[in-house]
């Protein structure tokens, strides 16, 4: 069995979950559960940032000892992996003990390769960016995302950056979908390109981290602490046979605001530490909510257990990926949300299925029917093309072209629909029974395949389809595609799927 490791940023802790981090995990389930239905052993991990000063800082104003602050915070987010029904295969907390000893082993074999020394920095920091920033950087006094920044000078190590620009370059061109989409790695390569300028990695003037090995008044940066955690989960500092199999990631998908972490200092820090890189960073894009930036300050976060308290999980699962171009910035837009819930799933997807099951219940006595083999072009077309349907899947999922991969499912639902409009059944039922049940047939076929090949973006709901012909857990993986629907199976009925939301 092939091995797929794919990861989610872990998010800060200094503030509730919201639909921006609904959206990456959402985007990485999809993949993860993609590759496990279709044979690999997948490793999917999600979890919770936990240290540095903006976390110390918010535990400061909520007058609790930051570690009891985490703890409380860090639970909403394990909530909300399951109220998103994630199938991520650990839940990686920076305050664990596995991690801490990952971040010490990485720290120390840095520094024997002779890569940090020690010096004192004097800068701008933003506290909310957890950055650094060059005067040259700022903007009206600010940082480019708008963050307040502070001046900083201290004692601190330094991570030598600057000697790792030739090998980062050489890199991207020997690698060029490393960092996807191509846009974002225009950005990165001419970042490098400009120059790179050695790392702080130690804060001596807060103390919410894990300290530096032989000398605990440093604290290590929270990137270099943060970014560690996918070593961790592999093994890293605890298991070296578990982490020659469980390493490299295949996949780190990020937001755009943490490109430059993951494809810059992430695969020096890596080079450095002899260890193999990633082979993939993907940077999707940023939402605004119906055309406004998402804040705090503008009231307008949009809440992600309320959006699927009210909507559904699978319906808020199907318009997140859908709605943008993975890897572009994206609106939310409530009545956008309904439209597509509406015409995609209600009428489309649900209506399929709800006319051929309720058409069969009455009149193939509720049992798959009888084919006889009679097949005609146009039959073939609807229960064959899953292997072509399927190759074209694999390879929009491997370039991460999410919103591509589920237009071609509803491609195939169309042509269902179109089918059984010019098929008729219900005309045929009253002069060529045989041929009734033989479009039937294919139809009931077509919906086995589409429930198949929809699980990974509506766990729930392709259950539900799922369960119409009594399929078991091993009758579900793409691999069954192939293997047809046994006549005379008895169907279940199942709920409407997709209940239509009026629009007020
Ligand atoms: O940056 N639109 O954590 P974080 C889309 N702890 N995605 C959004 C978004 C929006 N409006 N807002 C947030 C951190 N995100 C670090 C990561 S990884 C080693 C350390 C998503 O809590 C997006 O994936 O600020 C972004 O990169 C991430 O949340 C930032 O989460």
């Amino acid at each position: 069995m092939k091995n797929f490791y794919i990861t989610t940023p872990i998010y800060y802790v200094n503030d509730s979950p919201h639909i921006g981090h609904a959206y990456t995990s959402l985007c990485c389930d999809y993949i993860a559960r993609f590759k496990s239905l279709d044979g690999y052993d997948v490793r999917f991990l999600t979890g919770t940032d936990e240290h540095g000063q903006k976390v110390e800082n918010a535990a400061n104003i909520k007058q609790i000892k930051p570690k009891d602050f985490v703890d409380e915070v860090s639970e909403n987010f394990l909530k909300l992996t399951n109220v998103l029904n994630l199938s991520n295969t650990d839940f990686i907390r920076t305050t664990q003990e596995r991690h801490l000893k990952s971040c010490e082993h990485l720290w120390s074999k840095l520094f024997s390769n002779g890569h940090i020394y020690l010096d004192n920095y004097s800068g701008w920091y933003s506290v909310r960016d957890e950055t650094y920033f060059q005067e040259s950087e700022l903007i009206n006094g600010k940082a480019p995302t708008g963050a307040e920044v502070v001046w900083v000078e201290e004692p601190s190590y330094f991570f030598n950056l600057s000697k790792w620009q030739d090998k980062l370059l050489v890199f991207y061109n020997n690698n060029p979908e490393f960092i996807l989409p191509r846009s974002r790695r225009n950005e990165v390569l001419n970042f490098v390109k400009g120059g790179l300028k050695d790392l702080s990695i130690s804060r001596t003037s807060f103390s919410w981290g894990i300290k530096v090995p032989n000398d605990s008044k440093h604290i290590m940066y929270v990137w270099l602490d943060a970014l560690t955690n996918y070593i961790t989960y592999s093994g890293y500092g605890s298991n070296e046979n578990d982490f020659k199999n469980n390493w490299p990631a295949d996949l780190h998908v990020v937001g755009k605001d943490i490109l430059r972490f993951h494809t810059v200092y992430w695969p020096a820090f890596l080079m450095a530490a002899d260890l193999p890189l990633p082979k993939r960073v993907f940077a999707h894009g940023w939402w605004t909510n119906e055309g406004e930036k998402i804040s705090k300050s503008l009231g307008n976060v949009i809440n992600p257990f309320d959006l699927i308290d009210q909507y559904g999980l699978d319906q808020v699962r199907y318009f997140l990926l859908r709605e943008v171009p993975f890897g572009n910035d994206g609106d939310f837009s409530k009545s956008h949300l309904v439209q597509r819930i509406n015409s995609e799933l209600a009428n489309n997807l649900g209506n399929l299925v709800q006319r051929v099951t309720s058409f069969c219940l009455k009149n193939t006595m509720g049992k798959v029917p009888d084919h006889k083999d009679k097949f005609n072009k146009k039959d073939l077309e609807i229960i064959n093309s899953f292997e072509t349907e399927l190759s074209t899947l694999r390879k929009l999922i491997d370039k991460q072209k999410l919103d591509e991969s589920l237009k071609e499912i509803w491609i195939k639902i169309t042509k269902s629909n179109k089918y059984i409009d010019d098929q008729a059944p219900w005309n045929l039922k009253n002069d060529d029974i045989e041929r009734m049940n033989t479009v039937l047939y294919c139809l009931l076929e077509s919906i086995r395949q589409i429930g198949i090949l929809i699980q990974p973006i509506m766990p729930n709901s392709s259950s539900k389809i799922l369960d119409i012909f009594g399929l078991q857990a091993n009758q579900r993986s793409f691999k069954e595609l192939a293997s047809k629907l046994i006549v005379g199976t008895n169907l279940i009925k199942q709920d409407v799927i997709f209940p239509r939301i009026e629009i007020q």
